[in-house]
């Protein structure tokens, strides 16, 4: 298990790498070039720069997220073909510079989606909060201002200004597409950069729709184990892979996190390892909470353990954490909560480790 932290880049983290790199267990970032429009190519220089940051500070860079999908992709235009080719070469440049595993969405427009970014917990930190009752009162524009006016002067990921400018047209543009074509879409996708995984090692590991409901209409083919069953024989190989987000997934109390682990992790479905914590309140209404069993609805043990048993050796990173002691950073995304998060996830991986050797 070789774990990581995810950094939004010297100009847009508060969270520094030399922190980062103080984190007891944590060898790598999980990073992403932020300034380049979606569906271009990301250019050589630039990965290697922010590679180069990264291994100064004593730290690899071998995991992106994400590389996102063209809306045109997901819709099926017919200008989808000239994204896809950028893919292709974006995946090349990133193999040149190291990296050995692409986390990306497949979800209609919005990534992932909040109704509250800082709800008051009893313990005075905050977190982020959906409630299904408050979403069903909201258009999307309005949750979309919502959002921008309550990130603490961050441009979250897929809530870029220039994305929600165009959403009553793209939301237009969905009106014709069902699961079917959606998923159709992603074969089709999957189709054409597979042969250019294969060729550099690259894993592709599509991260789960957050929340794993559809919004507003638009379809989600990414929600449980019977979606990502789909995806992974959709296209048959070792490089079509998945994000095992806890957190997204878990937050429909169907989904059996430790079950899923093991039935993909047997099958070496998962690259890339997202582990949090979910409390739920209600039909379709969950606060996130710190990593810790106890906090939330989840137990990590379990998920920690599922990852021993099938022989987990990929990457993994603590997902968004509460706002605490009065840190001010980009929501879900300040230092100290995922720190400890890091720091648990690593403390329960020693004692199953040492548990299991003590049993053989
Ligand atoms: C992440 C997602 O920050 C987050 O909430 O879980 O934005 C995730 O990075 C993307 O959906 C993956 O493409
Ligand atoms: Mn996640």
């Amino acid at each position: 298990m070789k774990m990581t932290f995810r950094w939004f880049g010297e100009k847009d983290d508060s969270v520094t790498l030399s922190q980062i790199r103080q984190i007891p267990g944590v060898s790598g970032i999980v990073g992403a070039l932020y300034d380049v429009p979606v569906g271009e190519v990301w250019p050589l220089d630039e990965i290697l720069a922010l590679k180069k940051q990264a291994n100064d500070a004593g730290l690899s860079f071998e995991v992106v997220e994400s590389v996102n999908v063209h809306e045109d992709i997901k819709l099926g235009a017919p200008t989808r073909d000239r994204y896809i080719e950028n893919y292709r070469r974006c995946i090349r440049n990133l193999a040149k510079a190291g990296v050995k595993v692409i986390c990306y969405n497949f979800m209609p427009v919005f990534d992932w989606l909040r109704s509250d970014l800082a709800m008051p917990l009893p313990d005075g930190s905050t977190a982020m909060a959906y409630s299904n009752e408050t979403v069903k009162k909201l258009t999307p524009a309005k949750l979309a201002e919502q959002v921008a006016d309550t990130s603490n002067g961050f441009v979250l990921p897929g809530w870029e200004p220039d994305r929600l400018a165009e959403l009553r047209g793209v939301l237009e543009q969905y009106q014709n597409i069902d699961r079917e074509k959606l998923a159709e879409n992603l074969r089709y996708f999957l189709e054409a950069i597979m042969p250019v995984c294969e060729e550099t090692g690259v894993k592709m590991a599509i991260h789960p729709d957050d929340p794993p409901w559809p919004l507003f209409g638009l379809p989600r083919i990414v929600c449980n184990g019977e979606d990502l069953e789909a995806i992974v024989d959709m296209v048959d190989s070792p490089c079509n892979c998945l994000t095992l987000c806890s957190g997204s997934l878990g937050s429909n109390p169907e989904n059996d996190i430790p079950a899923l682990v093991r039935r993909f992790g047997a099958r070496k479905k998962i690259a890339f390892a997202h582990v949090r914590n979910v409390k739920f309140c209600g039909e379709r209404s969950f606060h996130e909470s710190a990593h810790l069993s106890s906090c939330g609805s989840l137990d990590l043990y379990e998920i920690m353990k599922a990852y021993y048993d099938v022989g987990f050796d990929g990457y993994v990173r603590p997902d968004h954490g509460r706002m605490i002691w009065g840190e001010k950073a980009r929501p879900g995304y300040g230092l100290y909560d995922r720190a400890l998060g890091a720091a648990y996830l690593n403390g329960l991986w020693e004692a199953i480790c040492k548990e299991e050797a003590g049993r053989r």
